[in-house]
């Protein structure tokens, strides 16, 4: 599996899969999820409405509307509470499902935006590594998903995503 790191909007993307970085309503939000919400258009609302949430760590999988991703995987992040409160394992858990829900429906491609690192205040340069850790984690033979892009919003966050894949998390 190839990761690449790319800067800028994701809801740009014309790839299988787009990752939102959630919270527990799905019901929309600031951030990487106001965007996602902007450019899917009302649809995914009404959709999501019907999902009834996600707890954190789990993820849950929508068309992509207008987006020019054919679908978005919701994903909730740990809010960071100072690192002893399962933030590792529960955003590791976000990756792992969101990739499991992408090789459901046969995606080759999917982007992740940074979870947890803006509103939820995870540390960036930890949650860079982690993510490349998990995504680095062998995948069985014949798995779909062949191509990943870490989504750098600014070029702080650019810098750190490409120093996580050049020391491999
Ligand atoms: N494309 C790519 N990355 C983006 C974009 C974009 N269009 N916009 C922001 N980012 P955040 P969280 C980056 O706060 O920390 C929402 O209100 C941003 O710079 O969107 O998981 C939800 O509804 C940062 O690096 O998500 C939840 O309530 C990263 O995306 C809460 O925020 C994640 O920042 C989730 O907080």
């Amino acid at each position: 599996m190839h990761i690449q790191v790319w800067q800028g909007d994701i809801t740009s993307l014309e790839v299988d899969v787009i990752v939102n970085a959630a919270n527990e309503s799905l019901l929309g939000g600031g951030g990487v999820d106001g965007a996602i919400h902007r450019a899917a258009g009302p649809e995914l609302l009404e959709y999501c409405r019907r999902l009834g949430g996600c707890p954190t760590g789990e993820a849950r999988l929508t068309p992509g509307f207008n987006l020019l991703a054919r679908f978005i995987v919701h994903t909730v992040g740990p809010v960071w509470q100072g690192g002893q409160h399962d933030e590792a394992r529960l955003l590791a858990k976000c990756y792992r499902n969101a990739l499991a829900l992408a090789e459901s429906v046969d995606a080759h491609s999917i982007a992740f935006p940074a979870i947890s690192c803006g509103v939820y205040g995870y540390p960036a340069e930890h949650a860079a590594a982690l993510a490349v850790k998990v995504l680095s984690e062998p995948r069985p033979t014949g798995s779909a998903v062949q191509s990943v892009l870490l989504v750098a919003y600014s070029e702080a966050m650019h810098q750190i995503l490409e120093q996580a894949i050049a020391t491999g998390g």
